[in-house]
């Protein structure tokens, strides 16, 4: 019985995203609030798709040139964020800020490293072999909408995925099921 149990709460974790968080930007409302971009779709950047990696910068992403261009999301709802994903351009940095609920501020969030200096098309950070792997930030933000920005590089800047994370409701359902589970176990 105890055994049955764990493999049901280990396949839960495994069905509800990246090791039981949720991205909350997924399928929300993206704009470009400063600035200019070309190619794909903005809806493209929160669709929960990345491109293969090595992919041209220029294709089926977001584009732009210079520092100007600003990308923001709306959460529809306040979310304290753990962590995110993004794939970029590779031999850029890049930024995610998070609106600072108390001042209206956007405030740095994660500072996406550039991947190298070559020029290897588009790459998942923090880790480009895995689309899955979660950055987490160094102190969690409360906050309802995001923004993304190129901050250095070749001035030629693309995206085409930004997630940002929650612990997974699954996960909270999960633990009471266990404490169901040990409940029964006890009678
Ligand atoms: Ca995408
Ligand atoms: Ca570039």
């Amino acid at each position: 019985m105890r055994v049955i149990a764990f493999s049901l709460a280990m396949g839960a974790i495994c069905a509800s995203g990246s090791a039981g968080y949720s991205n909350v930007a997924y399928g929300r409302p993206v704009s470009v609030v400063q600035g200019s971009f070309a190619g794909a779709g903005l809806d493209t950047l929160v669709d929960d798709v990345f491109r293969p990696r090595g992919t041209s910068w220029t294709s089926d992403t977001v584009y732009w040139n210079g520092l100007n261009t600003v990308i923001e999301i709306n959460l529809l709802g306040t979310y304290r964020l753990m962590g995110g994903i993004v794939q970029c351009d590779d031999n850029d940095a890049f930024r995610i800020l998070y609106r600072n609920m108390d001042t209206g501020a956007f405030e740095t969030l994660w500072d996406v490293p550039n991947y190298d200096g070559y020029g290897n098309g588009m790459q998942t950070r923090p880790n480009p072999t895995n689309d899955d792997e979660i950055y987490f930030f160094g102190v969690p933000r409360v906050t309802d909408t995001i923004r993304f920005v190129a901050v250095s590089g070749d001035n030629s800047y693309s995206v085409s995925e930004i997630q940002v994370y929650i612990p997974a409701p699954a996960t909270a359902g999960l633990l009471a099921l266990g404490g169901l589970v040990s409940l029964r176990r006890r009678r």
